[in-house]
């Protein structure tokens, strides 16, 4: 008995391990790093829409906080083979390709729908086939990070932010590319270059007077606890681009490749009407645990910010008549 049952198992086991789906070895491995947490909606929309509509043919493998590429080199990650994926942005692209710091210039993008309408416009192809011929990245889609503001440990009877002039002498972290860096000399402050992991201590500990990410960031880092004050300057509407290895997406077939742009899509969607919702709900909250959060003189910004760029290497960078069509494409 113990004999036939041995047989009678064995067959029901080969016959089982036939029917399971490619071994796990055959799949393509997406490795994807990003500074950003596991709470975060960019984060989730990856883990939780991307990831399983991929699963028939891809593991995703996700690595938060900067843990496995710094910040700011996964683009080189990806072109050396050292990883797969990231959540990249203009402001990294513009190290590479100074033309992409038009996307990363305050007060240009408007809205989500805007960024949208950008990266679906003719006018991104020359942009994307630089960075596929030339770097070996495919930019699949584009994932809205939200309304970028001044946050700072200095209360409003300290600092109250109403223009540029006010942060004179400010120590604003912004991170470390030359893009970013000219925005918050643009925005009137002393910009400090730093990591995202580094910036919740350097509040914290006083190293810097402040930092500008989107409200959601400033909950999902907890930069709340350790700042007094948010002037909404809304100076960029931030964006990054869900960026592949080029050999990967050549590797896949046709449909596998139509699967994973469309899973792309829906999870930059998801996690777009998240986020904006998020941008509702928080300044409430943000209110309830103490913050000013109030909106300076808008035309002041934008205007000084503007000027700044104006006359600059990275506006003689940008492709003639790239910035009117971005215009155009707006509300
Ligand atoms: C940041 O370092 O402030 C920044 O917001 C820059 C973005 O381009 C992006 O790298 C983001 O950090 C991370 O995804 C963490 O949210």
């Amino acid at each position: 008995m113990t004999h036939k049952m041995t047989r009678h198992m064995l067959a029901a086991m080969a016959a089982l391990t036939l029917a399971l789906p490619a071994a796990a070895a055959d799949k393509v491995k997406l490795r994807m790093s990003t500074p950003a947490s596991e709470t975060d909606q960019r984060s989730v929309a990856l883990a939780e829409v991307f990831g399983p509509a991929v699963a028939e043919f891809a593991t995703y493998e996700p690595h938060y906080n900067a843990s496995l590429i710094a910040q700011g080199s996964e683009l080189e990650a990806i072109a050396s083979g050292d990883l797969e994926m990231s959540i990249a942005s203009a402001q990294e692209l513009a190290q590479f390709f100074p033309e992409f710091s038009i996307f990363a210039t305050g007060y240009v993008h408007q809205d989500a729908a805007h960024q949208v309408a950008v990266f679906n416009d003719a006018l991104m192809d020359p942009f994307k086939k630089t960075v596929e011929d030339e770097l070996g990245v495919k930019l699949l889609t584009v994932m809205y990070l939200g309304r970028r503001h001044v946050n700072l440990r200095q209360c409003r009877d300290e600092v109250d932010v109403q223009t540029p002039a006010d942060l004179a002498g400010v120590n604003l972290r912004m991170p470390g590319t030359d893009a970013w860096q000219f925005l918050g000399k643009a925005l009137g402050a002393n910009p400090t270059p730093m990591a995202f992991t580094e910036v919740y201590t350097a509040l914290q500990t006083g190293s810097v007077d402040g930092q500008d990410n989107p409200l959601p960031t400033v909950v999902d880092a907890k930069f709340y606890e350790v700042t007094c004050q948010i002037a909404l300057t809304s100076h960029l509407v931030d964006l990054n681009y869900i960026a592949l290895s080029k050999a990967t997406w050549d590797s896949l077939s046709a449909e596998q490749q139509a699967t994973l742009q469309q899973a792309a899509d829906d999870a930059a969607e998801s996690g777009r009407q998240k986020q904006l919702q998020k941008e509702e709900d928080l300044v409430a909250f943000l209110k309830e645990q103490g913050l000013a959060v109030y909106e300076p003189d808008l035309a002041a910004f934008r205007s000084h910010v503007q000027e700044q760029y104006k006359g600059t290497e990275f506006a003689a960078s940008w492709p003639e008549g790239v910035l009117d069509q971005i215009n155009a494409l707006g509300n």
